[in-house]
């Protein structure tokens, strides 16, 4: 297990929130990080497409605060400035954007870096980052609106791939919601990261129980 910031929490089948504004029906992120923490999600991950970079920053610093005072972890996606900013203990980058020894050089040797992958070619890869990098993304595990430019659902199989052959710690994500919970938990030791189905509840700490016995 790496040792770098906030990565204790990562674990098997733990529950990884994300926040999306658009789909939380009225409620600010900050509002859906205090009902994730409150609802004992440990890691979240702040991922807002359409905001201007003072108002990011403003809610980051919030939520900064609320995952210190809890102890749980704090990720920034995209954008490495605004995770420097606020001094969140992670980043997680996609395929597309920064090198991630170029992030690393950049953010030092404490700050977690995730990175997105979408097939076995690229968690392979990624693995060899092992150093540079501390987690992968493996998705779209099932069709999701939530991503626009999401690429086609790897199903099961990746994460069957990543159980026998990623030695980083992985984040299945993508189209999960309580009904498939189950096989995706059964595929091995990743944590789980949902979005819609978890903001989008009418009682979010009510949605991460369901989702918690829907595993056990
Ligand atoms: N990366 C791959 S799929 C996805 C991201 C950010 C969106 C997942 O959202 P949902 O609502 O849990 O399908
Ligand atoms: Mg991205």
């Amino acid at each position: 297990m790496s040792q770098r910031r906030g990565m204790a929490n990562f674990v098997a089948g733990g529950i990884y929130g994300i926040t999306d504004d658009a789909l939380s029906r009225g409620r600010s992120s900050v509002e859906v990080v205090r009902l994730l923490l409150a609802a004992g999600v440990r890691v979240i991950q702040y991922r807002e497409k359409a905001k201007p970079a003072r108002v990011m920053y403003e809610e980051c610093l919030a939520i900064r605060g609320l995952t210190a005072d809890t102890g749980a972890t704090f990720i920034v996606n995209d954008h490495v400035d605004l995770a420097m900013a606020v001094g969140a203990d992670g980043v997680h980058v996609g395929q597309d954007d920064l090198p991630p020894v170029k992030v690393r050089e950049l953010v030092g040797s404490d700050m977690a870096i995730g990175l997105s992958t979408h097939s076995p070619e690229q968690a392979r890869e990624a693995d060899k980052l092992a150093g540079v990098i501390d987690y992968i993304g493996v998705g779209p595990v099932y069709a999701t609106d939530t991503k626009k430019d999401a690429s086609a659902p790897v199903g099961l199989a990746l994460l069957e791939y990543a159980a026998a052959n990623v030695n980083l710690p992985y984040v299945a994500i993508g189209g999960i919601k309580q009904s498939n919970i189950a096989e995706v938990s059964r595929r091995g030791p990743g944590m789980i990261a949902i979005v819609s189905d978890i903001v989008g509840a009418d009682d979010i700490v009510a949605k991460v129980a369901a989702l918690r016995a829907a595993m056990a």
